[in-house]
């Protein structure tokens, strides 16, 4: 089990819509997370930067946002590409994260 965090960005002014949206998360959509052995998936705000920290637990060598390449998750990324900064094909620009310590 691997450890993956990394960052993306909100729009100025959607935190409310964001945390709207994620708590009417699509069942298919975390029913697939699940399914790619997604765990523990927390996502916080800086509400000063307007930066969101992702974290997950992973079972195998891909994270969430390795599933691009399926339907669900496309249909999500572009739902959502109104109040995110997102990259030309409408998924969320990620910067991953170094994990620098852990404690058990
Ligand atoms: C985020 C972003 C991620 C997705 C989660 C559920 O806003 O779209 O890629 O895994 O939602």
């Amino acid at each position: 089990m691997k450890r993956l965090a990394f960052k993306m960005y909100l729009n100025e002014g959607q935190k409310e819509e964001y945390k709207r949206r994620h708590n009417e998360i699509w069942p298919e959509l975390k029913q697939l997370l699940k399914d790619a052995g997604i765990s523990e998936y927390s996502i916080f705000l800086d509400e000063e930067t307007n930066t969101l920290f992702a974290f997950q637990k992973v079972a195998g060598d891909g994270g969430s946002q390795d599933l691009g390449q399926t339907e669900i998750v496309q249909r999500w990324w572009k739902y959502m590409s109104d109040i995110m900064k997102t990259n030309a094909d409408n998924s969320p620009v990620t910067i991953e994260l170094p994990e620098l310590f852990y404690m058990k």
